[in-house]
């Protein structure tokens, strides 16, 4: 039996996919609620004003802020032993800035971990899943400002004081290596150019970038810190976005483009807060890009103090990486495309699919950090029909029983995985698309993806597949 016997078997969500009540007992507005619906072929758009004649599907998603007790009684049946959730920074802190919390943001959370408490369901929480509050932005350009760095603490430290024999299992920024690329601006860091038009091609400046990026780990570091002062039992986790890579060819040329793209997207910040220190590669980075951070003594010594417990990532996909990308056939993915693999096949949203790749990052990862490993987003987004009340998705439980396998090859050959948590338990809002028809879930939302439908939950087939994988802790898979 390769998986431990406290495994942590569950699902994942972010509360701007899930909630809804965008405005409901005080909640401000964040980033995500500005963000329109979008499709395969639509991009999604970032209007500055709320504007009547748009729909954001943030503003209601799948109202998990009403379903909760149901949803959560649901995920007990299939006897999750975690769930992963984010907190809605502006439910707690309306504006970000603000001096006291939101009282009735507050206790939404209390009630939630008390019904998973229910059911015997670790809760683990993300501090920040692309939700920054608005006025964060528009008031300070985000964490490009260090007093955001304080208003993220006040908000960490608030929530650890008052989930403190509630939660023990926690991250702080969701996928934080999206703020390597131009459009982890907005997402993670919480900058929105003037000169920006246009969400998806946002005005750059690099430099202020990874600034506000050294800004970020910073507050994750600190927080971890204060985290573990106020609860010496907390795991406090970074979360990464991993996008694994190989090179097309063995063409040295390749496999060295590989290298420096993997250590610039998938290791740099995992480095930083694992290790709590800068590596080698990056300064060279910023030296050839002239990027030089401001990076205070007090600030070296904080990210040495704040190193996390565990490293979590998420994995759908892999794709492949060339010198030269002229004639060579492209993919899709994950915050980032790629040079296509022959040997993959693809998800109707062009993601390529590859359980071995996960056995492989997990023991890339196991080898670079020697320390727990989490898998906390792992699924497939695909067009269900729902059908006398019935989904039968195959093809998701094919997806899942094959990424688990690999997962069980990894930890029979030593690596320490903790858990995994698939993402998207209950059909939610795709983050890239805004769609509600790129599902995930093991449970059915009788949602449309122009907002209509009666919120009905339903239970697909991999509903009860997964709840005899958990109930044999992973050694049922067919
Ligand atoms: C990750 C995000 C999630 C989630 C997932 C699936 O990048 O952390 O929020 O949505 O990707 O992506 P999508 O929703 O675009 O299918």
């Amino acid at each position: 039996m390769p998986f431990p016997e406290k495994f942590l078997w569950g699902g994942a969500v972010a509360a701007n996919q899930c909630e809804g009540a965008w405005k409901e007992d005080g909640k401000g507005d964040s980033i995500q609620d500005h963000i329109t619906a979008g499709s395969l072929d639509k991009p999604r758009r970032f209007t500055r004003e709320i504007s009547e004649k748009e729909y954001y599907p943030s503003h209601t998603a799948v109202d998990f802020y009403h379903h909760y007790k149901e949803d959560i009684r649901l995920f007990g049946e299939m006897g999750f032993k975690v769930f992963r959730l984010s907190i809605a920074w502006s439910r707690i802190f309306p504006n970000g800035d603000d001096s006291e919390p939101n009282e009735a943001g507050l206790k939404f959370y209390d009630k939630v971990f008390e019904e998973c408490a229910k059911y015997g369901i670790e809760p683990l929480v993300t501090l920040s899943h692309f939700e920054i509050p608005y006025n964060l932005v528009k008031k300070y350009q985000g964490f490009s400002d260090p007093y955001v760095t304080e208003c993220f603490v006040r908000y960490a430290v608030t929530v650890f004081r008052r989930y403190r024999s509630k939660v023990r299992y926690w991250l702080t920024f969701n996928e934080i290596n999206f703020a390597t690329m131009p459009k982890g601006n907005l997402n993670i860091l919480g900058i929105l150019d003037e000169k920006t038009q246009d969400y998806n091609h946002p005005f750059d400046d690099r430099q202020r970038r990874f600034q506000a990026l050294h800004n970020v780990f910073v507050a994750s570091a600190r927080a971890v810190s204060e985290g573990h002062k106020i609860n010496p039992d907390f795991r406090i986790g970074c979360m990464i976005c991993h996008i694994t890579m190989y090179p097309l060819t063995c063409s040295p040329d390749d496999i060295l483009e590989c290298q420096n793209l993997d250590n610039f997207f998938n290791n740099f910040c995992g480095d930083v807060q694992v290790k709590g220190e800068y590596p080698y590669y990056i300064q060279d980075y910023f030296r050839k890009n002239e990027i030089t951070l401001h990076i205070t003594e007090e600030e070296k010594e904080i990210l040495k103090q704040g190193k996390v417990d565990f490293y979590s990532f998420s994995y759908y996909m892999s794709n492949c990486v060339a010198k030269r990308m002229e004639g060579v056939e492209l993919t899709m993915g994950n915050l980032m495309g790629g040079a296509k693999n022959p040997y993959l096949e693809a998800s109707d949203w062009g993601w390529q699919i590859d359980p071995q790749g996960l056995r492989y990052t997990l023991q890339k990862l196991y080898d670079r950090y020697h320390i727990p490993l989490m898998v906390v987003e792992n699924g497939l987004g695909a067009v269900d029909k729902l059908e006398d009340g019935n989904v039968h998705d195959g093809y998701r439980i094919e997806y899942l029983r094959k990424h688990i396998k690999e997962m069980e090859k990894a930890v029979d050959a030593g690596v320490d995985l903790m858990g995994y948590t698939m993402w998207g338990p209950i059909d939610l809002i795709s983050a890239g698309t805004g769609e509600i028809k790129k599902r995930y879930g093991f449970i059915y939302v009788d949602k449309n993806s122009d907002g209509t439908g009666s919120l009905r939950r339903f239970k697909k087939d991999s509903f009860y597949w997964y709840r005899d994988v958990i109930a044999s802790n992973g050694s049922e898979l067919d």
